[in-house]
């Protein structure tokens, strides 16, 4: 995502670039292109919005207009405002505990829990030399466990052997054991997505 991202925003400064000097039209031009390349790549609607207020903001009018290269100054601004948006700071994943590590997906369905697993683990896996292993608790949705097991398979990193008929929370405790048992660092639990009218947990 991040990388065709980058991508469309280098090819719309570029085009900025070559600009001598820029009128408030090629900023809200670009910034037509800006939405888009960040439409495309996910970026939520009220997020883009923002995002887009406050660049033009910034970057039409004298702070613009009075500096030397104007295109630059455009460019500083976009990515200066990206870097705010998506926070300076990167925190890693913190595994300071007796391993194996249980790392557990919750979230809203459909919001990414199972793939976020699986960049998770190949992650760990392949950045830190960390042995992973990957089990699904999700139960409820159809085709939820193979669908682990096949992304486990894509990126070479076990998942706990599926039993028929077992609750999350037993599920959660054959895959501590298991985990355990094979000197895994880490084990990520992938649990069913959850709506705001679910009362129960699991
Ligand atoms: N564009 C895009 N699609 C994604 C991303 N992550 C996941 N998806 C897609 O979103 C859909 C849901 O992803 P899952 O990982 O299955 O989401 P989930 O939270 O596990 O879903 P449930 O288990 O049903 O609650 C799939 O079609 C994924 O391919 C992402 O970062 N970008
Ligand atoms: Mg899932």
């Amino acid at each position: 995502m991040f990388d065709s991202l980058s991508d469309k925003l280098g090819g719309i400064f570029d085009k900025l670039k070559r600009r001598g000097a820029l009128k408030e039209a090629d900023v809200r031009d670009a910034m037509r292109e800006v939405r888009i390349a960040l439409l495309e790549a996910d970026v939520a609607l009220p997020v883009v919005k923002d995002f887009i207020a406050g660049v033009t903001e910034r970057a039409v009018g004298q702070e613009v207009m009075k500096s030397v290269s104007p295109g630059q100054m455009v460019v500083k601004i976009v990515n200066d405002h990206l870097t705010e948006m998506l926070g300076s700071d990167t925190n890693g994943i913190s595994l300071l505990a007796v391993a194996p590590v249980p790392i557990l997906m919750v979230g809203l369905q459909g919001s990414g829990k199972t793939t976020s697993a699986a960049k998770i683990a190949k992650r760990l896996k392949e950045k830190e030399n960390k042995k992973v292993m990957m089990a699904s608790l999700d139960i409820y949705r159809p085709a939820a466990m193979e669908q682990l097991k096949i992304l486990g398979e894509q990126i070479g990193v076990p998942t706990l052997p599926i039993i028929d008929g077992q609750l999350p929370v037993d599920i959660a405790k054959r895959a501590m054991t298991a985990a355990r048992l094979q000197g895994m660092d880490v084990i990520l639990l992938d649990t069913a997505g959850r709506l705001h009218i679910d009362q129960a947990l699991m």
